[in-house]
């Protein structure tokens, strides 16, 4: 599949992934918008967050347990998830993704 983030899992692109497991990976945004930015991909293509189905919601458990894993290895006390649905909500990149973010404070509401 011509997918930037199903290539990234499937280390055909290279990138250094901070997490891997048998349903996801981790790794760093290639723009960090926080000094702790990381993405949390499920190894399935899924598109966007409207898209999931019941037959996901382990899989969506699975991402939140990796993301408190990481927030703990990196240290963060307070943090941000986000996750864009669709453009008009800043999705760009059409492969599911968590972000991690933590290190600064945040503002709300968001932008
Ligand atoms: P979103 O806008 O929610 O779809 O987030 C997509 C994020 O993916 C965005 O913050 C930038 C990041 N990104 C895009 N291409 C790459 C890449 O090739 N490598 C990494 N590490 N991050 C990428």
């Amino acid at each position: 599949m011509n997918c930037l983030f199903c290539k990234i899992a499937r280390r055909e692109i290279p990138s250094e992934l901070i997490h891997e497991d048998t349903e996801a990976v981790a790794f760093r945004d290639i723009h960090p918008q926080a000094p702790t930015h990381i993405l949390i991909v499920p190894k399935k293509h899924i598109e966007k967050h409207a898209d999931l189905s019941t037959q996901d919601k382990a899989l969506l458990g699975h991402l939140h347990e990796v993301a408190r894993t990481l927030a703990v290895r990196e240290k963060l006390s307070d943090y941000r998830l986000v996750l864009n649905n669709g453009a008009g909500a800043g999705q760009s990149v059409w492969h599911l993704h968590l972000h991690l973010l933590g290190g600064r404070n945040f503002s709300w509401p968001p932008g």
